[in-house]
């Protein structure tokens, strides 16, 4: 084994040996073994305990009790007894892997650990989506090649094992194998070429509590049919759809279903046809229904085509104008995937208006914990407090809970298909995730999307103890680095919500003007005067998506909140903010500031060389140390060229080009 367990290491706790603990599980089948098998590892790596099957008198008893949710699980444990019930066979598994994570959280002895709670997940989906290639590397990813396909080969091995398990230990219950981009070999894996590997990882996944899903290639009836055509509305398009579900069903029993992007970034689609949206997922919806299968459809929908002299177009208006007339007419098998913001996982956006627009649409939401324009997993950015966030943010849509977190949970409509989805940063690299504090937005995602009510530095906490164990003042340095790298990474970033400073197409580094006369819809509008895109009712009119009091407090400069001011006006550098500060100023104190916080991460790792693996430190410092020095490039980018548009100079004084 050539990689880390990440926090599923069992840092030994306390050495004690003694008589094995005896484990009653009433759970049997697949997921049943995962439970005897995790504790078993456990118990052996934590106390150096063994661990035993018992028929009847226990130590840890796992039982059922059909109250409880499928998922969900009463944990207590007290006296080195602990008894754990749980609604089905996941909620067992979730159970026991909360009864390892609270050993650790506690660093007792076993005979000392106390304590219980009672939960069942927030959300019915908790799902990762993985960009694989069957070529084998990983779109947007940053953490080596993919684990899942190589040169146009399904792989399945102990690895795939270990990422089953610790996804299923924070809570994840579905993961989309390949990319949403579906495009040479991968529009096959819906063809008996590739069905017997598919099969062995989706039983890997099931024992797990996983269900496995595909994306697949709108025009798969032309590519993979000969079909001249995809036209949802044509019967034989229909007919061969029903067809490829009976067959995929048939090999693949128990798949969650197909996640498809259509008519985004030259992917084909209904538009094609002069088809809608609800006629291709709906098509597709009624193929796999039979099966219990779930069309997740993507409503990542813009021209990428614009005209940067256009003024009155707007990215950010897309999924809300693509989607909201569509509203209601979607199967219930149909789930619509949004992106958290209206454009595409910058470091800071909105909430998309469509979680508040939709009212009779499944819905789902995706995040991005590959840090495709938050610093790659080179740099350091804990995007669960943004989660967090997003999640909290009030929509304004009915008289119930209705927030982000309410909506997509179900319980502001009642919903049952609906979720989250983050796209996923693990690849082949040793420690999973390329930066090894990268992992920690893996694991906060899963425990985020099961618990949405825990905070950003409660994870960052639990992540700490189960990566490297009870070492307070280890722990409290990487908690300081998590819970201070998303301000940083935003304050060298572009500023104050307009996004997109960025590199084209790698997206790596800072170029103001990388995308500002091109062709994807993502400008700034800087000129000598000043900056920010007008989506008011006088500009694009993106902000009448939001329902009342939300699209007043974005419309008015009065109650825009700074973080987000550039993204829905068009100020002077010399406007005001409501920190007191000019917005030039702004631009230059904070992109400082970011820096100096790069530095004190770097800092902070070296304060505790020595506690940590050479190796782990060894990746930790070369990525803080490209982070510190990469950080002064953003900073002297972006405050050069605001100095030279503005010819402001810095009240400070500071040195402001290289
Ligand atoms: O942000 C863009 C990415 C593409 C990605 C697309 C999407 C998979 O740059 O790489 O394609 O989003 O979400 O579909």
């Amino acid at each position: 084994m050539n990689y880390t367990k990440c926090w599923l290491a069992y840092p030994r706790i306390q050495t004690m040996g003694g008589a094995p603990l005896r484990v009653r599980c009433d759970f049997t089948g697949p997921v049943a073994g995962r439970i005897m098998e995790e504790l078993r590892l456990a118990m052996r790596a934590l106390y150096d305990k063994a661990v035993e099957p018992a028929k009847g008198e226990a130590e840890i008893t796992v039982t059922r009790n059909a109250a409880l949710h499928e998922e969900g699980y009463c944990l207590h444990v007290s006296g080195g007894r602990a008894q754990i019930t749980a609604g089905g066979e996941s909620g067992a598994l979730y159970g026991v892997f909360a009864l390892l994570r609270r050993a650790q959280m506690a660093g007792c002895a076993w005979d000392e650990l106390e304590g219980e709670e009672s939960t069942a997940p927030s959300n019915p989906l908790r799902m990762l989506n993985h960009w694989d290639n069957m070529e084998g590397d990983i779109e947007r990813g940053y953490s080596g090649q993919s684990f899942f396909f190589h040169d146009n080969e399904v792989l399945v091995n102990e690895r795939t094992v270990d990422y089953a398990r610790l996804v299923a230990s924070v809570g994840i219950n579905g993961v989309v194998l390949n990319n949403v981009n579906v495009k040479g070999a991968a529009t096959w894996l819906i063809s008996p070429r590739y069905y017997a590997p598919l099969r062995q990882i989706q039983e890997i996944l099931a024992s797990y509590g996983i269900r496995m899903f595909l994306c697949i290639n709108f025009a798969a009836p032309m590519e993979l049919g000969g079909l001249d055509s995809a036209d949802p509305c044509d019967e034989r398009v229909a007919q061969w759809w029903r067809e490829k579900a009976r067959e995929v069903w048939e090999n693949l029993p128990g798949l969650g279903g197909f996640v498809v992007k259509a008519d985004s970034e030259g992917r084909p689609g209904p538009f094609t046809y002069g088809r809608t949206h609800s006629d291709g997922a709906n098509m597709l919806a009624d193929a796999v229904a039979p099966y219990g299968g779930v069309v997740i459809w993507r409503c990542f929908v813009y021209n990428c085509q614009q005209d940067w002299r256009d003024t009155k177009t707007d990215r950010a208006r897309s999924g809300y104008d693509n989607f909201m007339p569509l509203d209601g007419s979607f199967r219930d098998n149909v789930i619509l995937q949004i992106k958290n913001g209206p454009m595409d996982f910058q470091v800071r956006e909105p909430v998309s208006p469509l979680f508040g627009g939709l009212k009779h649409t499944n819905m789902m939401l995706e995040v991005q914990i590959a840090q495709e324009y938050t610093g790659q997993q080179r740099h350091v950015c804990y995007l669960i407090p943004w989660f967090r966030e997003v999640l909290d943010q009030d929509m304004y849509c009915c008289d119930g809970p209705s927030t982000v977190a309410d909506l997509v949970s179900g319980r502001s409509y009642g919903n049952t298909l609906c979720g989250m989805a983050a796209v996923a940063n693990t690849g082949d690299d040793p420690n999973w995730t390329g930066h090894d504090l990268a992992a920690a937005n893996l694991y906060g995602f899963g425990r985020l999307s099961y618990q949405t009510s825990l905070t950003g530095e409660e994870i960052a906490r639990e992540w700490a103890r189960l990566t490297f164990g009870q070492d307070a003042e280890v722990e409290s340095v990487m908690r300081e680095i998590l819970m201070a790298s998303w301000p940083a990474y935003e304050s060298y970033n572009a500023p104050l919500g307009i996004g997109w400073m960025c590199s084209p197409n790698h997206h790596y580094g800072p170029n103001v003007d990388g995308y500002e006369y091109d062709r994807w819809g993502t400008y700034h509008r800087a000129d000598c005067k000043g900056l920010g895109v007008d989506r008011t009712s006088a500009g694009t009119g993106y902000c009448q998506q939001y329902n009342s009091p939300l699209a007043e407090t974005y419309e008015n400069l009065e109650t825009c909140p700074d973080e987000l001011v550039l993204f829905f006006h068009h100020l002077p550098y010399t406007y005001v903010l409501k920190s007191g500060k000019t917005v030039i100023q702004h631009i230059y104190d904070t992109h400082f500031h970011g820096a100096e916080e790069a530095a004190r991460f770097y800092d902070l790792v070296e304060s505790i060389k020595d506690r940590l693996e050479p190796e782990t430190y060894r990746r930790l410092h070369e990525r803080l140390a490209h982070q510190k020095a990469h950080a002064c490039e953003w900073r002297d980018v972006i405050n050069t060229y605001f100095y030279r548009k503005s010819g402001i100079p810095d009240a400070q004084g500071r040195k402001i080009y290289p």
